[in-house]
């Protein structure tokens, strides 16, 4: 058994007895009330959810097994001479909570090369795709599948699963899969944008620099993808893309068809697909003003125009961020770092100091602030990817990582199928005049 498995199953098996106790003891103890506007309104914040992988605070931001953004980079092994870690490390943190070895790391690294290696039913797949095809829908389509290749989904019809092994059957597709995205998706690049001349994987390199090789972009780009896969790993469960992915895992579903799930999830404009209309949205109102450097009046006209026309401002704005996201501001720092002068980031910058006042004022957004979505595209233009929409792919090789260890916990822990339960009208008008009724007669409903 490989390292990262042997801590795993220790981990889990230490694990299992909170959660029973938690449940057997505690299990009436309340921890959120659902009101008549959160069950109209997405739910927001109804504590309903349980992940230890990450948690997010609506001031600090996100934090992964309990570290910073800043603490993941530091304690994380890197490759020689690199700044950024090993995206097979960091999810060796992901899954266990430890930070681990740089030999640990390369075990992952070099597990992960020999489940690499993509069928090619899959690349003739997606070259029978028309080609404007959106790559978020050959990215799940090339996901969806490899499903025949699933040892869970084989070992449930051979009625081999069971609730204390089904997590080893799921760590195995978890870690089949993940090995190949870098290679998917950069082979979609290159089938769209490049005449589907596609480079071939180098045994030698972790999973950043051998998508960075497969993209075709030179060094530093291997860090740009070691950074970027991080930052959009993990968000907590409540997402779109973690929480579909766990909703289609808990009927057992094995890790392809969740991902596929989470996957398209992502592809909404108001989730992962934000990052590619931030770009697309400058680019419009460059041209609206003649393609020269926007004044800051331009800027604030582009904005509210955009709000008086009943559109959103992307990359702005969170369902629980309640401050500028961390995971902006790190790619804002490296953008400080390696390209302070760029004329895009400069523009990006420019708008982060006209936006969240212009939100304010408009008087709508619970959070005016950045999110992550507002500064990727940034970098990715500067290093020649210009084509954004491409950039969701990215964010969902990310995504991955995340998603895909919280479904291995999701097996190892039991957790059952999820079904919430649905009301009608009728019964929140019932519930809205039972309330009404009690406080007229001076008692709380
Ligand atoms: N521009 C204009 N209006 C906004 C924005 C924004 N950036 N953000 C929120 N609002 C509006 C929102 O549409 C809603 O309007 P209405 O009452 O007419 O329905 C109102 O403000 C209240 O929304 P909130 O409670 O602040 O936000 P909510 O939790 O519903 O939605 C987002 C969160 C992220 C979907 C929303 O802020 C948004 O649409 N942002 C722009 C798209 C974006 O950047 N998405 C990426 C999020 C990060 N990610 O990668 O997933
Ligand atoms: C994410 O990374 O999933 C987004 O910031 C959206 C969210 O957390 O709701």
């Amino acid at each position: 058994m490989s390292t990262l498995k042997n801590v795993l199953a220790k981990k889990i098996e230490e694990h299992r007895k909170r959660t029973t106790k938690l449940l057997v003891e505690y299990g009436d103890v309340k921890i959120s009330e659902v009101t008549i506007a959160q069950a109209i309104g997405g739910m927001r914040g109804v504590k309903s959810l349980v992940t230890d992988i990450s948690y997010l605070d609506p001031y600090e931001g996100i934090r992964f097994r309990g570290y910073t953004i800043q603490e993941v980079m530091e304690k994380l092994p890197k490759p020689e001479g690199k700044e950024y870690p090993y995206v097979e490390g960091f999810l060796y943190l992901l899954l266990t909570g430890d930070i681990p070895t740089k030999e640990q790391a390369l075990e992952v690294v070099e597990d992960m090369r020999k489940r690499s290696q993509v069928p090619q039913y899959v690349f003739d797949m997606l070259r029978a795709l028309p080609r404007d095809s959106h790559p978020m829908a050959m990215f799940s389509a090339a996901i969806v599948s490899m499903q025949r290749e699933s040892v869970f989904a084989k070992a449930y019809s051979e009625g081999k699963l069971n609730k204390y092994n089904s997590w080893e059957y799921m760590y195995e597709d978890v870690l089949n899969l993940l090995a190949k995205l870098p290679q998917i998706g950069a082979f979609i690049y290159r089938l769209k944008y490049k005449g589907d001349t596609q480079i071939d994987p180098d045994p030698n390199l972790d999973f950043g620099g051998n998508f960075a090789y497969m993209m075709g972009i030179d060094p530093p780009y291997d860090e740009v993808a070691r950074m970027y896969f991080i930052l959009h790993s993990d968000h907590e469960s409540g997402n779109v893309s973690a929480h579909a992915t766990h909703l289609v895992a808990s009927a057992l579903s094995d890790a392809y068809y969740s991902l596929a799930a989470g996957i398209n999830g992502l592809a909404g404009p108001l989730h992962g697909l934000a990052n590619q209309e931030v770009l697309a949205w400058i680019q419009k109102f460059m041209e609206k003003f003649g393609g020269g450097v926007p004044t800051e009046e331009q800027l604030k006209q582009a904005v509210w125009d955009t709000l008086n026309s009943g559109q959103v401002i992307p990359g702005y704005g969170h369902a629980v961020l309640r401050k500028t996201d961390p995971r902006y501001t790190a790619q804002r720092e490296y953008c400080l770092k390696y390209l302070p002068d760029y004329p895009l980031f400069q523009l990006v910058s420019k708008l982060y100091e006209v936006v969240p006042d212009i939100l304010r004022q408009h008087g709508k957004a619970k959070n005016p602030w950045p999110n992550v979505d507002a500064q990727s595209g940034v970098i990715q233009w500067y290093y020649g990817l210009t084509e954004y929409d491409f950039y969701t792919v990215l964010f969902g090789i990310g995504r991955a990582l995340g998603v895909l260890s919280n479904i291995t916990w999701d097996r190892a822990l039991g957790y059952p199928i999820e079904r919430p339960k649905s009301v009608t009208t009728d019964m929140l008008e019932e519930f809205a005049r039972q309330a009404q009724e009690a406080k007229e007669n001076g008692h709380s409903a």
